[in-house]
């Protein structure tokens, strides 16, 4: 439900998926309700001139204690992590950041009694002995990323304080996802911008991955929706407090670069595998999203075609400077 009295902290607010949801909340709540934080200043002028921003390092309980004091806040979108490919270069600093970050929101939140906390896993919490294909929300669940391992320890993490303290948290296990406002950071998905990104430059794409390897993902519009939906639904709905599965689509890099194909025909793409590929193999090729569709009316609106086309107009808009 929506009041707005609301006073909201985004945490991680200048990464890809904080940067559009920081905005979002602003259109919703109001630009002085939505308080953007990140361990740098933005370079996206919209973020920093929208509303107010503040410094933040996630792992500093005495600063994020004084922000709660300051501000009042009712929300927190916890969104600052490690992600995977960068994780497997930095493991001790991934799980500090991944985890210590997590438990400092926890403890804040059951300190001064926020409302409602909203923290993102992701399908890196299966790892090579989950089904791949159509992977259920509850099922074997063994992550050999440091990332998934944070992810899988976070998920259990949310739902031992939304248990025993009754604490609002609430999670999605978010797909690989696309976007052209900001760009993402160190994860294993990632090649699924750039490849747009080459495609409008009309320079060719030497992709990290082999040509059939599926993985599920979604447009940051309908990262966006299932956010807010899922954090605007009535407690009673959300009967998972663990992360609930999410996708809209699943395809591989030759699908992809075919869709682009369609509309840059000279695009070429060749391959090389690198250590993102094992960590891609690790993980699900389609996600079976039935209990967020049943739980809160799930329901995604890109699918590949739609979101290329999205995609490749919005960018060639970006380089004509418009
Ligand atoms: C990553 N984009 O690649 C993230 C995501 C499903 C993967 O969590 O690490």
């Amino acid at each position: 439900m929506i009041s707005l009295k609301d006073k909201i902290l985004v945490i991680g607010a200048c990464g890809q998926l904080g940067a559009e949801l920081t905005l979002e909340l602003r259109k919703i709540y109001g630009d002085a309700q939505v308080v953007a934080a990140d361990i740098a200043v933005p370079k996206q002028r919209e973020l920093a001139e929208s509303g107010p921003f503040e410094i933040l390092d996630v792992l500093d309980r005495h600063h994020l204690a004084d922000l709660a004091y300051k501000h009042e806040f009712t929300q927190i979108y916890h969104l600052a992590a490690v992600l995977s490919a960068t994780g497997e270069k930095r493991p001790k600093f991934t799980w500090k950041i991944n985890m210590k970050g997590l438990e400092n929101i926890l403890d804040l939140t059951l300190e001064k009694g926020i409302a409602k906390v909203y923290w993102p896993s992701s399908i890196a919490v299966f790892g090579p002995n989950t089904p791949r294909q159509h992977t259920p929300q509850h099922t074997i669940m063994d992550p050999n990323t440091v990332y998934g391992i944070s992810k899988l320890a976070g998920e259990r993490f949310c739902e031992y304080y939304a248990t025993r303290y009754h604490l609002d948290i609430r999670s999605l296990r978010y797909p690989g996802l696309i976007s052209y406002k900001a760009l993402p950071g160190g994860g294993t998905t990632d090649y699924a911008v750039d490849i747009y990104y080459k495609a409008v430059e009309e320079v060719p794409f030497e992709c990290y991955l082999a040509e059939d390897t599926y993985l599920p993902m979604m447009y940051m519009p309908d990262a966006l929706k299932a956010t807010l939906e899922l954090m605007h639904a009535p407690t009673e709905n959300i009967k998972i407090r663990s992360s609930y599965n999410l996708t809209a689509m699943s395809f591989s890099p030759a699908e992809i670069a075919a869709s682009i194909q369609k509309h840059i025909p000279d695009f070429k793409i060749t391959y090389k595998p690198d250590y993102r590929q094992q960590i891609a193999a690790s993980w699900p090729e389609t996600i079976d999203d039935s209990v967020a569709q049943q739980d809160w009316n799930w329901q995604p609106d890109y699918d590949l075609p739609r979101m290329t086309q999205d995609m490749i107009e919005n960018l060639r808009k970006q380089k004509a400077g418009l």
